[in-house]
């Protein structure tokens, strides 16, 4: 007992000059083992205390849970510094920069988009709306106000997705809309005339997918319902509309063309930008390019949509927006703008 009680100073004497020279914890994992360990004086004071006479053992057990004490709080305040060291070297030598393999790709809209973006501001600087109409249409928008009734053979001229047609009333079938055409009806039933609109959109079509040939594909509507709006107005907006965006003045033909929403019904050609109407690969030597069907609202749609044919007239238009994105980026295969091909999207 004395013994012991003599000792306690050197121990903790020792293990204050023993913590003193810890620098990891390779050496604290050490001085675990010398001073608190199964092995260690502490622990075999403690086996003895059963031996210690019954008057002594409660000054002893004090003075060995004392010294325990006291060793365990220099073990764990040196564990705690330590491995808070650790940490922070840790943290300094093995980050990973996640931004190193990987270089940034910045986005872009896609070439469709552009060439939308771009038809919308020339339209919208000559005072036309931008209007936009659901996919989901009814029978009677894509088709029956548009003066296209079920037994019209013109029916056939776009093969339709059908989504529900179970029924006569062609206000309870349902398609994917065929046509961008419909936004005329909704517009003009809604706000009756006079009416300037253009409404860019996709359409939907059920036919074979080649080059030139999708099946989902994006048009934009032309739309000016006034008094006294003719042919010459249309020629006008759309030569005006072309070469600003071909940047060069571009000129269009018309020729005799059927669309039942329209009377007369146009199709119109612009001459082939590429050759300025020489002849070249693009325009087939013809030097025009075929681009959209247009013509003078038809009075059965006016009528359809509450707009009186004797005091308002009006031209329509519909042109393929893919197919003119793929003459602006001489684009050889419309399969590649929806193939989502980064490398070939890059290039835009
Ligand atoms: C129409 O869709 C009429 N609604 C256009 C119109 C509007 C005429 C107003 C008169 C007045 P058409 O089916 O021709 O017409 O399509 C118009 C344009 O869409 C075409 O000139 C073509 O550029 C584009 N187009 C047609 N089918 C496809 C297709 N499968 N893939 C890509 N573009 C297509």
């Amino acid at each position: 007992m004395e013994d012991f009680l003599s000792r306690v100073p050197q121990i903790l004497k020792r293990a204050q000059a023993s913590a003193e020279k810890i620098k990891n914890l390779a050496d604290l994992e050490r001085f675990f083992d010398e001073f608190l360990s199964k092995k260690s004086a502490v622990s075999e004071f403690s086996k003895n205390l059963k031996n210690v006479p019954a008057d002594q053992k409660k000054e002893m057990g004090a003075a060995v849970g004392k010294l325990r004490d006291a060793l365990l709080q220099i073990f764990e305040s040196l564990r705690d510094q330590l491995e808070a060291a650790e940490l922070t070297k840790k943290l300094e030598t093995e980050w990973i920069d996640v931004t190193k393999n990987f270089p940034i790709r910045n986005g872009a809209l896609h070439p469709v988009s552009q060439v939308q973006e771009q038809v919308e501001e020339i339209f919208s600087s000559m005072g036309f709306e931008i209007a936009d109409g659901p996919h989901i249409e009814t029978e009677w928008h894509n088709f029956d106000a548009l003066n296209i009734p079920a037994s019209h053979p013109a029916r056939d001229m776009q093969d339709t997705f059908w989504l529900q047609r179970d029924g006569e009333n062609p206000n309870k079938n349902f398609v994917l809309r065929t046509q961008t055409s419909d936004v005329q009806i909704r517009k003009m039933l809604k706000h009756g005339a006079p009416a300037r609109l253009i409404a860019p959109g996709r359409v939907f079509r059920n036919e074979d997918v080649d080059a030139s040939h999708d099946a989902v594909f994006y048009q934009v509507e032309g739309l000016l319902v006034d008094k006294n709006i003719s042919l010459a107005h249309l020629k006008g907006t759309i030569e005006t509309m072309l070469s600003r965006l071909f940047e060069k003045e571009t000129v269009i033909r018309f020729r005799p063309g059927y669309f039942p929403f329209v009377e007369p019904g146009l199709e119109v050609d612009f001459r082939c930008t590429l050759c300025s109407g020489k002849g070249c690969k693009t325009c087939k030597n013809t030097g025009w390019i075929e681009f959209m069907g247009a013509g003078m609202v038809h009075r059965n749609v006016l009528q359809n949509c509450n707009i009186d044919p004797e005091v308002f007239s009006g031209f329509a238009f519909g042109f393929g927006l893919t197919r003119l994105a793929m003459m602006k980026y001489s684009i050889g295969d419309i399969r590649l703008l929806s193939s989502q091909k980064i490398d070939f999207l890059s290039q835009f």
